[in-house]
């Protein structure tokens, strides 16, 4: 390891915290209840501060004002182009907030200031250009039926949609549900985690700054089982868009199915593949496999944390990885040499250990890592085990861990690929286009990068396949998980066709 800089967390000062209450109808409001959460500083397990937990007294309050400014205000009646005008300029006040928006990122979440800085918060500006692009061009089709009848189709606004987006990402999740659905013309409560509650108020204030009038965008943050089950559960939320774990996934649906049946779009974990053919450079291949493990503290649904390499290379390729991770910086994130921060929870950190301990205890070969590191806050090693059919290599760890694994033939690879219960991404790195073509057909996953990993954009639609989730978000589809066609048909007097 090359370095551990927990001891220098105090040289990195935390940014003010402005916004600590929940946001309904345009205020800053206490919760009904009157309680707070405590949002903890990853680095070191000390209270940053408390914000407002809402309850489902409070989501109902959210609930009402959204569905008031959906079936009353301007904002579904606004044309397109005055929505874009909107988001256009909230999409300015990001940029121009940019540095205090990653350092609350950082100290709320433990990821690296400088990713924050150069991707997180940047993409909240350009989802919501993207979307501001689409806003005006949200067309139906014309049909001319049998009968001597015509239709056309209209998209509309779906509704109110209740967002509850996780931990991992807070910027990214928030902006890639909410920049579709304002787009769309929908208004939305939103819910992020109770780990991370600070830049969604952050944003709830540039929003109304832009100008998106009260209602339309509402902030409950809470806890799952409270606030999070009474939005999935409301009769008055048309849509929910959820990103977070399978286990919650079935909760949200089945009370969709037990309240208003509302649709429900699913973006679950992943134990993703990532196959390297013998053919490929293997310091390159060597990189895109690490970071695609290790990036964001491995805290990421398409992490490549079931690597498959040809039996011709393996053991130059896992050498690689080894040095790899022996020069990888853990340490403060906001110390820019920094490549991983720590885990975002203590719960989540004491969950990566006890998957570290389970893979000791079952016997696979640990090469490198495996240890905590320092005393205080929740660093981790970065841990490379090679092994074969491991719980470790099947269920889901969402922390810095790797299973490295050595296959044969394209057959295997595709085989041992596909031979998990989630489907969200896959990764092939060859030089030889008929293998990546014939890989790519064959493995069941919503995106697969070729001689890439994680490498995503806006304009790229990506969820699961299997027990991966359902719908899309990012690209044109998401939009449309906003939008609900209507068919309207008439007859055509006295036509001559
Ligand atoms: O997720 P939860 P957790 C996976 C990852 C991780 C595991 C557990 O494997 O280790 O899930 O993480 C809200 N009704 N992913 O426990 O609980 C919750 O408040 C409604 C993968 O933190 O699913 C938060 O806002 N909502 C993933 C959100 O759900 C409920 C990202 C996600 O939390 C609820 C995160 C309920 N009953 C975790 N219970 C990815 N796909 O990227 C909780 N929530």
């Amino acid at each position: 390891m090359a370095s551990n800089c927990n001891g220098n967390s105090h040289h990195f000062k935390i940014p003010e915290i402005k916004f600590t209450k929940l946001f309904i109808d345009g205020e800053f409001v206490d919760s009904v209840s009157g309680k707070t959460l405590e949002t903890i500083d990853p680095r070191t397990g000390e209270v940053i501060t408390r914000v407002a937990a809402g309850d489902k007294e409070d989501v109902d309050l959210a609930v009402k004002a959204a569905r008031q400014a959906f079936d009353h205000g301007p904002w579904p009646r606004l044309g397109g182009s005055e929505r874009a005008k909107i988001m256009l300029k909230f999409a300015d006040l990001i940029e121009e907030n940019l540095e205090e928006l990653a350092a609350l990122e950082t100290v709320d979440a433990g990821k690296v200031i400088t990713f924050c800085k150069m991707g997180d918060i940047p993409s909240a500006a350009r989802a919501l250009r993207y979307y501001a692009g689409a806003a005006d061009k949200i067309h139906g089709t014309v049909m001319k039926l049998s009968k001597g009848l015509q239709g056309y189709t209209l998209k509309e606004p779906i509704g109110v949609v209740g967002h509850i987006i996780p931990w991992n990402f807070p910027t990214v999740m928030f902006f890639m549900k909410t920049a579709p659905a304002l787009a769309a013309g929908c208004t939305m409560v939103i819910k992020p985690a109770e780990q991370t509650p600070l830049t969604a108020l952050y944003y709830a204030h540039l929003a109304k700054l832009a100008g998106v009038p009260n209602g339309v965008l509402n902030i409950v943050n809470g806890y799952g089982e409270t606030a999070g089950a009474a939005m999935s559960a409301h009769m008055d939320i048309d849509k929910v868009s959820f990103t977070g774990s399978t286990e919650v996934g079935r909760k949200i649906m089945a009370a969709a199915a037990a309240s208003n049946l509302k649709p429900v779009s699913l973006e679950l974990g992943g134990k993703s593949p990532l196959l390297v053919f013998d053919d490929v450079d293997v310091n390159e291949a060597a990189n895109i496999a690490f970071n695609g493990m290790f990036i964001n503290k491995g805290e990421i649904c398409v992490a490549s944390s079931r690597l498959f390499v040809q039996e011709g290379i393996y053991d130059k390729f896992v050498n690689k990885l080894v040095e790899k991770a022996k020069s990888w910086v853990v340490g403060d994130p906001f110390d820019p040499k920094v490549n991983q921060g720590p885990q975002v929870s203590k719960e989540q950190f004491e969950r990566v250990m006890s998957y570290i301990e389970h893979g000791k205890r079952q016997g696979a070969t640990l090469l490198t890592g495996g240890k905590r590191l320092g005393q205080k806050g929740y660093y981790i090693e970065p841990t490379i085990f090679t092994d074969d059919d491991m719980i470790i290599a099947k269920e889901e760890i969402f922390g810095p861990v790797l299973s490295v694994m050595k296959f044969k033939t394209v057959e295997e690879g595709i085989k041992r690929a596909n031979l998990t219960s989630y489907g969200l991404a896959a990764g092939i790195i060859t030089k030889d286009l008929n293998i990546a073509n014939t890989v790519s057909r064959s493995i069941r996953a919503g995106i697969i990068w070729i001689n890439c990993y994680a490498a995503f954009d806006i304009d790229c639609p990506y969820g699961g396949f299997k027990m991966s989730g359902f719908g899309r978000d990012f690209g044109v589809e998401a939009l449309n998980q906003y939008l609900q066609i209507k068919s309207v048909v008439t007859p055509v007097q006295n036509s001559p066709w």
